[in-house]
């Protein structure tokens, strides 16, 4: 990957960082409402794997879902508005913080039932294989999601059907409170994929460039026809599983150890081995801060959604008119 694309990574993780921090802020404050599932600490997961996407390739995601917004571009100002819940908002201010979407940028939610969208990473695949064109769906999802139902329905059709998806499991330690030992049968998520008979890999997830590399590699063997693939990343959530998490089932050197493996921490240590100036990327920092402060004013500004938006974009749309 060349310098500037890598300079590009390292503004996207800090862009997520600061943005998450400032929602926290403005959560704190009441000017958030229902959940907020922050993605502090797995930012290199999603910044490295949409690298490697093409713009045909759609993304899916489950509710822990900024990080990926702001990867697959929506403006941070619209993914700050739709915190807010203002019409300006990427889903016009009516889904939130679990429901940020953008079909034209290829990135098809933010969904809140744990699991319920690996069916449709599936369906979408299908779609494009019936289509006869090569995008591919990208379908994340957390380490607790591959304990429901749906994970294994929708991983044994993709491969009955060699369906271009590429399964990609977050595996952040935790499901809510419990951790993977605790939850799962197998300790190694990607022992699942096994049982399908899915090419599958495990790789640490706090290197964006091996994310990024990993990535690219699976989505090129999807693309080539040969039927679905899981990755597992191995990372880790700095926050708590939602705001007001009182974390009472992990300790905090647990939490500490890992900081230190920061993926922000990680990155700018390489780039700077490659002869990056410091002041380059004291830069990049302070234009990702700027571009956050920009989005909490801009967000503030908008109007909330009108009333007569209240039954637009819903399925039952005609029954109520
Ligand atoms: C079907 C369903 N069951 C339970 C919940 C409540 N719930 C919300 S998040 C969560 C944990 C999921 O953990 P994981 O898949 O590892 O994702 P993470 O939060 O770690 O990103 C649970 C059980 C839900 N939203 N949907
Ligand atoms: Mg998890």
């Amino acid at each position: 990957m060349k310098k500037e694309e890598q300079l590009e990574l390292y503004y996207q993780m800090v862009l997520i960082r600061r943005s998450e921090e400032k929602a926290a802020e403005l959560y704190q404050q009441g000017k958030i409402g229902g959940f907020l599932h922050l993605y502090i600490g797995q930012e290199a997961v999603s910044t490295g794997l949409i690298a490697a996407r093409q713009p045909q390739d759609r993304v899916i995601t489950a509710y822990r879902d900024h990080g990926v917004a702001l990867n697959c571009g929506i403006p941070a100002n619209e993914v700050m508005a739709e915190l807010l819940g203002k019409a300006t908002g990427t889903s016009k201010g009516k889904g939130g913080s679990m429901h940020m979407a953008d079909p034209a940028r290829n990135m098809w939610g933010g969904h809140a039932i744990v699991g319920g969208h690996l069916p449709i990473a599936s369906g979408m695949a299908l779609g494009d294989q019936y289509a006869g064109n090569d995008n591919v769906t990208i379908c994340m999802f957390g380490d607790g999601a591959t304990n429901i139902g749906f994970f294994h329905e929708a991983l044994n059709l993709s491969k009955v059907w060699k369906l271009p998806v590429l399964w990609v499991c977050e595996n952040n330690q935790y499901g809510m409170g419990t951790s993977v030992e605790r939850a799962s049968a197998v300790s190694e998520i990607r022992q699942k994929a096994e049982g399908y008979q899915i090419p599958n890999e495990r790789v640490d997830g706090m290197d964006v460039m091996k994310v990024y590399e990993a990535s690219q590699k699976a989505i090129e063997w999807v693309r080539a026809g040969n039927g679905p693939y899981l990755l597992e990343f191995i990372t880790y959530r700095f926050m708590g599983h939602s705001m007001g998490d009182p974390e009472r089932y992990r300790d905090k050197q647990e939490v500490e150890r890992w900081k230190e493996g920061d993926p922000i921490g990680i990155f700018r240590k390489q780039l700077t081995a490659k002869k990056v100036a410091a002041k380059t990327l004291d830069e990049i920092e302070e234009r990702a801060m700027t571009d956050a402060l920009n989005a909490v004013e801009f967000a503030e500004a908008s109007p909330e959604p009108e009333l007569s938006e209240l039954f637009a974009d819903i399925y039952a749309e005609e029954v109520h008119k």
